[in-house]
C-alpha cells in the first residue's frame, strides 16, 4: 500500500518569513540523517532540545554552516508519526529552511508528499481517520468555532461516539452469531423482538449524532450568502456593513455594481462567502447585462439569499419579480434604509424579515443572528457540533439505512442470517468512518488535501 520505510522530510511551517521555521524528518533514518547534517558529534538525546548548527551537505567536501538550530529527537513509537522524528527549528527564513531541507535530502531523506506525516501517524495507529481529518480542518479553520469543532474531533469526541455505537452493534452481532452457531440448542440468544429493540437503540444513537449534522457541516464548510435586489436599494452598503470594510463601491447612481464582489466573513462563528451582485433590472448596457447574469448565477448557487428592498419606496416591478424568483430559495428579506419614512407594506412580505439601516449599522446584529439561524436551521448557535464532515455524515446515514432494514426484518421475524448481513454492512460503514476499512483511493484523496509538511 503506502511506503513508510523510507525517511521523509519537509518544511513544516508556512511559506514566508517568520521568527522561527521548522523542518521535520520522519522515518527509520531520521536520527542518522540528522547526525550527518548537524554539527554536533554525539547522538541527539531523546526529547531534549539541543542547540547546534546545520551543515550544508550540498557543498561537497568542506560544508559550511547553514544556520544555528535547535534539534529535537522523538524516538519511535512516542512521536507524532509513530516513527523516529527529528524536528529542526531554524530561523524562519525561506532561504535557510530550504537549505536545511536540501541538506537533509542530500543526506538521504525524500521530500514528503502532501499529508504524508499525518498519513504515517494514521497508518501507525497514532490517530484514526477522523482525527487525521480533524488535523486538516484545524489547520484550515477560519473562525474560532471551526477550530473548536476540529479540535474536539482531534481529541476524539466523534471517535468515542462512533465507538459507543459500534459496541452496541458488535454485541448484538455476537449474540446473533451465537444463535446461528448453536441452532440445535433450541435456545435463541436473542429473541427477534428483542433484536429489533436493540437495533432501534443503536439507530437512536446515530440519530442523535445526525441531528447536528447540517449545522456541523455548515460550521466546517461555510456557506455562500448572496445579496440580491434591484439597483440602488443599498446592496453594496449592506455588503460593506457585513464585511466590516468598504469593499464594494457605493454611489447614488443605480447600476453602480457591475461585477460580483466577494468577501469571506465570520457570522456568529460561521464562515461565509458574502457575495455582492449587480442590481437586477432589464438593461441594454452590455457590461451591466453581464453583471446581472452573473448575479442570477450567484443566486442559483447560494445557500442563503439576502433580498434587499428599499423600504422608503413602494415595492416595484423589479422587486416583485425578484421576490417571485426566489420563493423556493432560502432567503431573508432585508428592508434597508430604515432611517427613511417607510413606504412598504410589511404584511405583504414573506418572513423572515430584517430591518436595517446600512448607513448607521442599526439592525445588523439582529440580521447577523438571523443569517446564522437560517443557515444552521436554528438553536444552539454557540455550541460546537460533534459531526461536521460530509464523508462522516454520508457513512453514518448509510449505516443507519442498513440498520433500519435490519430492524424491520427483525420485527418481521426474518431469520438471523439476513439480519446479520445488514448489521455487518452497518458496522463496516462505521469502520470506514474511523478508517479501519478504508480503500487506498479514499485515503489518498483525504490526505492529498493536506499541504506539504503536514
Ligand atoms: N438613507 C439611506 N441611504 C442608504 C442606505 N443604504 C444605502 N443608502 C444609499 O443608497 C445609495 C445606493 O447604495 P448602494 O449600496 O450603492 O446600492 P446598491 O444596491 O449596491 O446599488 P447598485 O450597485 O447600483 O445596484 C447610496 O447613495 C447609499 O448611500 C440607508 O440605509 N439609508
Ligand atoms: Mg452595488
Amino acid at each position: 500500500m503506502f511506503a513508510t520505510d523510507d525517511t521523509i522530510v519537509a518544511i513544516a511551517t508556512p511559506p514566508g518569513r517568520g521568527a522561527l521555521g521548522v523542518v521535520r524528518l520522519s522515518g527509520p533514518r531520521a536520527p542518522g540523517i540528522s547526525a550527518q547534517i548537524l554539527e554536533r558529534r554525539d547522538p541527539l538525546q531523546p526529547r531534549h532540545a539541543t542547540f547546534t548548527r546545520v551543515r550544508d551537505e550540498t557543498c561537497g567536501s568542506s560544508p559550511g554552516a547553514v544556520d544555528e538550530v535547535v534539534a529535537t529527537f522523538f524516538p519511535a513509537p512516542h512521536s507524532s508519526t509513530g516513527q523516529h522524528v527529528v524536528e529542526i527549528t531554524a530561523h524562519g527564513s525561506p532561504v535557510v529552511l530550504r537549505a536545511v531541507l536540501r541538506s537533509a535530502m542530500a543526506a538521504g531523506a525524500r521530500l514528503a508528499e502532501p499529508g504524508e506525516f499525518t498519513l504515517r501517524a494514521f497508518l501507525n495507529g497514532k490517530r484514526d481517520l477522523i482525527q487525521s481529518e480533524a488535523v486538516a480542518d484545524l489547520v484550515d479553520a477560519v473562525t474560532p468555532l471551526q477550530a473548536r469543532v476540529a479540535f474536539d474531533q482531534l481529541e476524539g469526541t466523534l471517535t468515542q461516539a462512533v465507538a459507543a455505537i459500534d459496541v452496541g452493534l458488535f454485541d448484538l452481532i455476537a449474540r446473533l452469531e451465537a444463535s446461528l452457531d448453536f441452532p440445535d440448542e433450541g435456545y435463541h440468544f436473542v429473541e427477534p423482538a428483542r433484536a429489533a429493540d436493540d437495533i432501534a437503540v443503536v439507530i437512536e444513537r446515530i440519530d442523535s449524532l445526525l441531528v447536528d449534522a447540517a449545522r456541523g457541516r455548515m460550521i466546517r464548510d461555510g456557506a455562500t450568502v448572496v445579496i440580491a435586489g434591484r439597483p440602488n436599494v443599498g446592496k453594496s452598503s449592506v455588503f460593506n456593513m457585513l464585511a466590516g470594510s468598504p469593499r464594494a463601491i457605493v454611489t447614488a447612481i443605480p447600476g453602480t455594481t457591475r461585477d460580483l464582489v466577494t468577501e469571506e466573513i465570520d457570522i456568529e462563528g460561521l464562515s461565509a462567502s458574502l457575495v455582492d451582485t449587480a442590481g437586477w433590472r432589464e438593461t441594454r448596457d452590455i457590461i451591466e447585462r453581464e453583471g446581472v447574469e452573473r448575479g442570477a448565477h450567484a443566486r442559483g448557487v447560494a445557500d442563503l439569499i439576502l433580498l434587499v428592498l428599499d423600504q422608503s419606496e413602494a415595492i416595484g416591478e423589479e422587486d416583485a419579480r425578484l421576490l417571485d424568483d426566489t420563493t423556493r430559495a432560502k432567503r431573508i428579506v432585508v428592508l434597508n434604509k430604515s432611517d427613511l419614512t417607510p413606504r412598504i407594506d410589511e404584511s405583504q412580505l414573506p418572513a423572515p424579515l430584517a430591518r436595517v439601516c446600512a448607513l448607521t449599522g442599526s439592525g445588523f446584529d439582529s440580521l447577523r443572528q438571523s443569517i446564522a439561524r437560517e443557515l444552521t436551521g436554528g438553536e444552539r448557535l454557540r455550541d460546537t457540533a460533534p459531526i461536521s464532515n460530509a464523508r462522516h455524515i454520508a457513512l453514518l446515514e448509510q449505516s443507519r439505512a442498513s440498520l433500519d432494514t435490519a430492524r424491520r426484518a427483525a420485527a418481521g421475524n426474518v431469520p438471523e442470517e439476513f439480519l446479520l448481513t445488514d448489521l455487518q454492512a452497518a458496522r463496516s460503514k462505521l469502520d470506514e468512518i474511523v478508517g479501519r476499512r478504508t480503500s487506498e483511493d479514499v485515503l489518498r484523496h483525504i490526505f492529498e488535501r493536506f499541504c506539504i509538511g503536514k
